[in-house]
């Protein structure tokens, strides 16, 4: 069973030639499971149509903000509108004061915020502000946690920079990342030896309280909020980036599920509704040392625009109207234990994570706790599922090392089939 894909491989062809790997996000390139990507015609609920006429069932959701699924009709409903009265000012609109107070009333570490364009975007933002905030320089990140391709924490990275297999990229300066350590995800106790010698020099730790960058790696019990203490501790600065957890693993992201509260959270994907949008926010204390009201500069000619806050606005309005949240679990857990079963019966070593809608299975029979245990996935067999399960109409991240996603519209029938398709591919790549 072998889709068709001749458009699409033609296209891609024309696309390479003046695009870099014919792709605008190295994310998108299949270069760790090899072939061409997938042109797509459009989005619509749960699915992907590409241009050889193909529709998939897609786990990815433009890698997390199509938690509603494509095309949700309050969203682009919303969208429709702003566009009546024009598309990007360059000046304030009551529309971004409502995000403001819808996103400070949903994240509970969140007094002030400000939007920006993309997850880089924040998390550059909220590291130079903690920087600046605390007049420290020294910032500490885990290995397997991507937080955009920031110079300062594109070091030993996850996602694309993981897939790709560089995980600290070429042209950044040692002076870009002389500051930034490099710890281990689930680690405290090395991250309790590092402040108790340097606690004084560090203006915070940056981590995704859930990772979605080396797979979904969840929090072992104490870490997070033994993170919360030691910044309380040394006065740094603890940044929660969700841009992939928030209004994701809850509404309120993983510092609701979890109940420990950061300095500054970075925001991304699901904020904008698919349209480009980040955000970072906090206490108003720290906050208050941004551009205007305070030295830290920060702008951004497209930051806030109206057609994009229009998009946010209904995403977020939809999701805490219709709490999906609990459905959203339980179809998730369904699907992974189907997942897991495909796997067992065909004797593949494996393991799996899921929190929320998120959730990867890995080729690993150790419990994914860190980037030494992701490092361990078995690549080779994960491009056999995954063209396996493409050819059955199943659009998985076309790397081992990213979260997939399931939205408030898939259906039952969606995921009995992904877990059909799972059985016969197990079965071929044993
Ligand atoms: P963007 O600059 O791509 O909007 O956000 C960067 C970012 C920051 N923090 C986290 C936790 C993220 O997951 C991301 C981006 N995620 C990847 C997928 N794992 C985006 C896909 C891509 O790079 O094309």
């Amino acid at each position: 069973m072998t889709l068709n894909r001749t458009k699409s491989q033609t296209h891609f062809q024309r696309a390479s030639k003046v695009i870099p790997g014919g792709v605008n996000s190295p994310a998108r390139a299949f270069g760790a499971v090899g072939g061409e990507p997938l042109i797509i015609e459009r989005g619509e609920g749960a699915y992907l149509h590409d241009i050889d006429g193909n529709q998939l069932i897609d786990y990815i959701g433009s890698w997390g903000p199509h938690i509603l699924g494509h095309r949700d009709p309050e969203v682009i409903a919303a969208i429709e509108e702003a566009l009546k009265v024009g598309t990007s000012f360059g000046a304030p609109t009551t529309l971004e004061t409502e995000m403001a107070e819808l996103i400070v009333e949903i994240v509970p570490s969140i007094e002030k915020v400000r939007m920006v364009n993309s997850g880089t975007e924040a998390t550059m933002s909220a590291v130079r502000l903690a920087r600046g905030h605390t007049g420290r320089d020294k910032i500490i990140k885990f290995a397997g946690c991507y937080h955009g391709h920031v110079d300062s924490l594109l070091v030993q990275a996850g996602s694309g920079a993981l897939t790709l297999g560089t995980p600290s990229s070429p042209g950044i300066p040692v002076g870009c990342t002389q500051d930034t350590i490099v710890l281990e995800y689930n680690n405290l106790d090395q991250c309790r030896q590092v402040f108790a010698q340097e606690g004084e020099q560090i203006a915070c730790i940056i981590l995704e309280p859930v990772v979605g960058n080396m797979g979904c790696v969840i929090p072992q019990p104490g870490f997070l909020e033994g993170l919360r203490e030691l910044c309380t501790e040394h006065g740094a600065l603890l940044i929660f980036d969700e841009v992939m957890t928030g209004f994701r693993v809850a509404l309120g992201g993983a510092q609701e599920r979890f109940g420990v509260t950061p300095d500054l959270t970075t925001l991304g994907k699901i904020i904008g509704g698919g349209m480009p949008v980040g955000a970072y926010g906090g206490k108003a204390e720290v906050m208050d040392s941004i551009s205007p009201t305070g030295p830290v500069y920060q702008a951004g000619t497209l930051s806030g625009n109206p057609v994009a806050m229009a998009s946010g606005l209904a995403m977020l309005r939809k999701l805490k109207a219709t709490n999906p949240y609990p459905a959203l679990e339980e179809i998730t857990k369904t699907l992974v234990a189907g997942l897991n079963d495909a796997a067992e019966q065909a004797g593949l070593p494996h393991s799996s994570s899921q929190v929320g809608s998120m959730f990867t299975l890995f080729f690993n029979p150790e419990e994914v706790t860190s980037y030494t245990v992701s490092a361990k996935n078995n690549t080779e067999r994960f491009a056999k599922y995954f063209w396996g399960m493409m050819n059955r109409g199943v659009y998985l991240p076309c790397s081992q090392y990213e979260a997939n996603f399931v939205s408030a519209v898939h259906t039952n029938e969606d995921i009995e089939k992904t877990i059909a398709a799972a059985h016969e591919v197990m079965q071929e790549i044993a």
